[in-house]
């Protein structure tokens, strides 16, 4: 059984051409590795093509320097960086996308992560008037509205208190958005790599709104409002702050929140879309109802078959990608091939993930990998040998509320075909014949 290889996506994933000169190199490289171990072989007299390769490759025969000579001392730099080799693994801005310095847009390379976690260097960014690095001594955060004493909290009051530490995905409402015109961006960094899952750290909101006196029994709304220049204010509904949930969140993977995702302090979330994680978080004002502040008025509703917008659509529903293969990869060889990706839902676990490697006429089961948290990435995987042949591989998860993730023709029956928001139809990736690995939307 052939072992299957997967040629990385070249750094510039638009050019096609590129991608094809490199895995025409790989192929070469293996013939090339292949024809040598089987002279080497012959050469030697022995049988057996795996003890043949051992045999002529310098690469297992010679001792390498790193065996030989004196390595690294410890970092001097202090703060660990990855690999040279993985220098190909980062955020990129998507081409199709209108940027100005200061309402931008970076994607996590999905393709390229393993687990369920993203390191927080590749955390996808989404700001509205750029990033900031906030000073924490001088950040202060206000509670105020129905509550009997308003309060503000420094940094160090709120890190007095106790903690929780939770395992959450966030998704950009327009993630996979361009999708909807079927503009088939080429790789899963583009498709879907608004995405990113963390452990955040902080404290339950209903833990500081108790501590300032909120009428709950009035409360029915909070408003977070953000510290930046885009004056980011979003309505959450009550229930999700009473389930203890919401968290008021400074750490993120073990460390403070990165710059980017909102250094020293941002909301959480869980299962609801990226927009409502106010990031520099300097206010929550308790209320009886909604805002309608220009962040949920204007942006993030969805324009409906019947022209109508829908408002406040929030919730995260159940969807799922695979990353490998996917978009701009290519398969080098026929053979054994473990086909992995991530599903998740807003509106709790992942139960079961269905694979189709043609079209969707058969689904298999997928294996899912612990552990599988509510509101949270889940791994999956499923073996497949590929017969060299067009295949189109196909994921489709279902959460715990029994919701199935809806194929492009069931979204559009109820969606319409206008929106910019909330897209989780099921991904197709057509495998070519040559092994490249396209985007393709069926019917
Ligand atoms: N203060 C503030 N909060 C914000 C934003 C912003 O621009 N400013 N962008 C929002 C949007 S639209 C998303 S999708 C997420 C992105 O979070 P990230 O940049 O950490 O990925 O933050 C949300 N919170
Ligand atoms: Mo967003």
């Amino acid at each position: 059984m052939n072992t299957g290889r997967v040629l990385k996506a070249p750094e510039n994933f638009l050019d096609a051409q590129g991608i094809r000169q490199a895995a025409s190199e790989a192929r070469q490289g293996r013939r090339d590795f292949l024809r040598g171990a089987f002279a080497a072989a012959a050469a030697a007299g022995t049988a057996g093509a795996a003890h043949a390769q051992a045999k002529g490759d310098p690469n297992i025969l010679e001792l390498p320097e790193h065996s030989r000579g004196l390595g690294q001392p410890v970092a001097t730099d202090g703060y660990g960086k990855p690999s040279k080799h993985e220098a190909n693994v980062q955020r990129r801005q998507s081409p199709g996308l209108t940027q100005t310095r200061q309402a931008s847009v970076s994607f996590a390379p999905l393709q390229s992560l393993f687990g369920i976690v993203t390191p927080s260097g590749l955390h996808f960014e989404r700001h509205h008037q750029g990033w900031w690095d906030i000073d924490p001594s001088k950040h202060r955060f206000m509670v105020n509205g129905l509550v009997k004493t308003p309060k503000v909290f420094t940094m160090d009051e709120l890190m007095r208190l106790p903690s929780v530490s939770r395992f959450h995905f966030i998704e950009c409402g327009a993630n996979t958005g361009m999708e909807w015109g079927n503009v088939a961006v080429p790789t899963c960094q583009y498709t879907h790599g608004m995405l990113s899952c963390s452990e955040f750290t902080g404290v339950p909101l209903i833990t500081l709104l108790e501590l300032a006196g909120a009428d709950l029994a009035k409360a029915r709304f909070v408003l977070a409002e953000g510290g930046d220049g885009s004056s980011m204010t979003r309505t959450i509904p009550m229930d999700l702050v009473r389930s203890g949930e919401v968290l008021v969140a400074y750490g993120q993977n073990g460390e403070m929140l990165r710059p980017e995702n909102g250094y020293p302090l941002r909301l959480v979330v869980p299962g609801v879309q990226g927009v409502s994680w106010v990031k520099y978080l300097r206010r929550i004002e308790v209320g009886d109802q909604p805002w309608a502040a220009k962040d949920e008025a204007i942006h993030y509703v969805d324009l409906m078959p019947d022209g109508t917008h829908r408002q406040y659509t929030s919730i995260q529903e159940c969807k799922s990608v695979i990353t490998t293969p996917s978009g701009g990869q290519v398969l080098l060889d026929k053979g054994f091939y473990s086909i992995t990706g991530l599903a998740w839902s807003g509106r709790g676990k992942v139960r079961q993930v269905d694979v189709s490697v043609d079209g969707g006429r058969n689904w298999r089961v997928a294996r899912l990998q612990d552990p599988v948290m509510s509101k949270c990435l889940t791994r999956f995987s499923l073996d497949w040998v590929w017969d060299g042949k067009p295949a189109i591989l196909q994921s489709r998860a279902r959460d715990e509320t029994g919701y199935v993730q809806p194929g492009y023709p069931q979204l559009r029956a109820v969606r319409g075909s206008r929106s910019i928001y909330h897209n989780n139809a099921i991904q197709s990736w057509l495998v070519e014949q040559s092994g490249e690995v396209k985007n393709v939307q069926l019917g």
